[in-house]
């Protein structure tokens, strides 16, 4: 599996479970896709299902729903490149993602019969290499994990930071203001301590132009777009453009 090599990543979000949709993105020049579990209905057959649609072109990142240790083993033996867990805080929750995330002796992640390793056949391959391999990132997204910040960049085993910019700008009572100053230190203050300490970061942008910046700045994993808006957006825009002939 791949770790993230040194270019700059770009990426989308898969919420839609449809598997048409995770072929077009297969085939539309994206680096990686977040699976997002955390805000979708998406199952975890839906999730395990995609991935080899997606293929290993990509790398095929499950946002796990919360930090909890039963989502985190069931979505690795899913057989995904590695997880994005939302929300993490403190260094406390940093150290419970990596504990459930890795093999024993590092972690407590259980060892099962799965995808992963298809169901068996390459089991001992996977067993030496997963916590190695397997890209495991934390989410600060919250007052608190940037006032944590380097507590948890200090946790070994957290391979990426993932920015959320949203999330941020409501925990700081902003929802929404993903440009407010206040919002707009605190996103750089993590991006500052990220790059200080070697962790590469991040962060989602709702449209190109968001990101800009954010390209210039040295970010190694942009994350634009969600299948579902796309699709939607363009629906709304093509019976407007109809409707608009109609009524000429
Ligand atoms: C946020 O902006 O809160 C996100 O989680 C983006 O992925
Ligand atoms: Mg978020």
């Amino acid at each position: 599996m791949r770790k993230a090599e040194g270019k700059q990543l770009i990426g989308i979000i898969y919420t839609s479970g449809s598997l048409e949709v995770a072929e077009m993105i297969s085939q539309s020049g994206f680096d990686w896709v977040m699976i997002d579990m955390e805000h979708s209905v998406l199952t975890l057959k839906d999730v395990q299902n995609s991935l080899p649609v997606f293929g290993k072109k990509l790398l095929r990142i499950v946002r796990i729903p919360g930090n909890d240790p039963v989502w985190i083993k069931r979505v690795l033996d899913t057989g995904c490149d590695g997880i994005m867990v939302p929300m993490v805080n403190s260094g406390e929750e940093a150290e419970k993602l990596v504990r459930a995330a890795k093999y024993p002796p590092v972690g407590q992640r259980s060892v099962g019969i799965t995808r992963a390793h298809s169901y068996g056949q390459s089991f001992s391959k996977y067993l030496e290499s997963a916590n190695s391999d397997l890209i495991i990132m934390a989410q600060i997204e919250h007052r608190d994990g940037v006032r944590n910040i380097d507590l948890i960049l200090n946790i070994k085993g957290i391979d990426w930071i993932f920015i959320g910019p949203y999330d941020m700008s409501a925990s700081m009572g902003l929802a929404g203001q993903v440009s407010h100053p206040d919002v707009r230190k605190a996103i750089e203050l993590v991006k500052k301590k990220c790059r200080d300490s070697g962790i590469p970061y991040g962060i989602f942008g709702a449209s190109p132009e968001a990101l800009v910046q954010e390209f210039h700045d040295g970010c190694k994993y942009l994350l634009c777009g969600i299948d579902v808006f796309l699709i939607s957006t363009a629906l709304r825009d093509l019976s407007g453009k109809l409707k608009a002939l109609i009524k000429e």
